[in-house]
């Protein structure tokens, strides 16, 4: 299996797809193209969970979460509670490159954009305005309709893995919450020598089984990455279970080292699909959905 594959979150993961089949092609390294699939959502406006476009938290401010990982190197980077600067995920690859550091924060991350030429821009458009209007006063946070992150994963024809994330997080969120995906091993984590596996859903849920770490190990033990996400969603039944709590929307992808990808979700997420790409080819899946026991 040598050509370049790749695995996309949700229904808008095809927006993804078809930028990493064009990074592919123009022979970007594998970091780049599921960079650019994540970019692709970041600039689309109709995706209400991720860059340009995406939902405001609880006073009405978008704020962005973003990480990148190279499976080769283990190089990665990420930001969190960025606001006004819509590339995060490219953000996250800079701190990689040009700093000492894995997670820069808020005015921080942003001073760091501003540093490295990232245009001020401001990420609401007036359906999200209007739509945060209209929902706000019941602060529903994690409702399904209310977050989707789009996690990139990817496989070059060499077998190097890379990684990407980005999402506006939990709409409706109290100021100064970040959730799974900049924190590596929650929401991303890439090792060459194991797998590729990210996720998706209630970060919080994530966080607390450090999930794409958990995937990637399970993997390195042997496991195919389908066998990892469906270890994942049951992890995270299991822990709800003993908490005394009803397990919630969590989505997990992953891509082994010999290449098949896997995704499961929970219960309460069964509508998740992804986008799978082998070459130039782009298919649409519906995640399995995976009940403990
Ligand atoms: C978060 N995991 O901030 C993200 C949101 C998400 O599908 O992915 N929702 O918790």
């Amino acid at each position: 299996m040598n050509e370049p594959i790749s695995i996309s979150t949700w229904s808008f993961g095809i927006i993804a797809a078809r930028a990493v089949v064009k990074a592919f092609r123009e022979g970007k390294s594998v970091l780049d193209a599921v960079i650019a699939g994540a970019q692709a959502v970041e600039d689309d406006p109709s995706v209400t969970s991720v860059g340009y476009g995406g939902l405001g938290n609880s006073i009405g401010t978008v704020s962005l979460d973003a990480a990148v990982m190279d499976g080769k190197t283990l190089d990665c980077g990420a930001v969190a509670g960025v606001e006004n600067i819509r590339h995060v995920a490219s953000l996250a690859k800079l701190v990689a490159e040009k700093t000492p550091h894995i997670l820069l924060v808020g005015k921080g991350a942003e001073w760091f954009a501003l540093q490295n030429g990232y245009p001020l821009q401001t990420l609401l458009t007036p359906e999200t305005v209007a739509l945060w209007e209209k929902n706000a006063h019941q602060m529903k946070v994690a409702e399904p309709w209310t977050h989707d992150t789009v996690t990139v994963l990817g496989r070059d024809a060499q077998g190097n893995l890379a990684g990407a994330c980005t999402t506006s997080g939990l709409s409706y969120k109290l100021p100064g919450r970040v959730g799974d995906s900049p924190i590596i091993g929650s929401g991303l984590y890439v090792d060459n020598e194991a797998g590729a596996a990210g996720a998706t859903g209630v970060g919080e849920e994530i966080i607390r089984i450090v999930g794409a770490q958990f995937m990637v190990e399970q993997m390195r033990q042997g496991k195919t990455a389908q066998e990892a996400c469906e270890l994942a969603a049951k992890r995270h039944h299991i822990t709800a279970k003993r908490r005394g709590k009803t397990p919630v929307s969590v989505a997990f992808i992953a891509i082994d080292r010999e290449g098949s990808v896997g995704a499961a979700v929970t219960t309460h997420s069964a509508q998740f699909q992804y986008a799978v790409t082998r070459g130039e080819q782009i298919e649409m899946f519906q995640g399995k959905v995976v009940i403990e026991g």
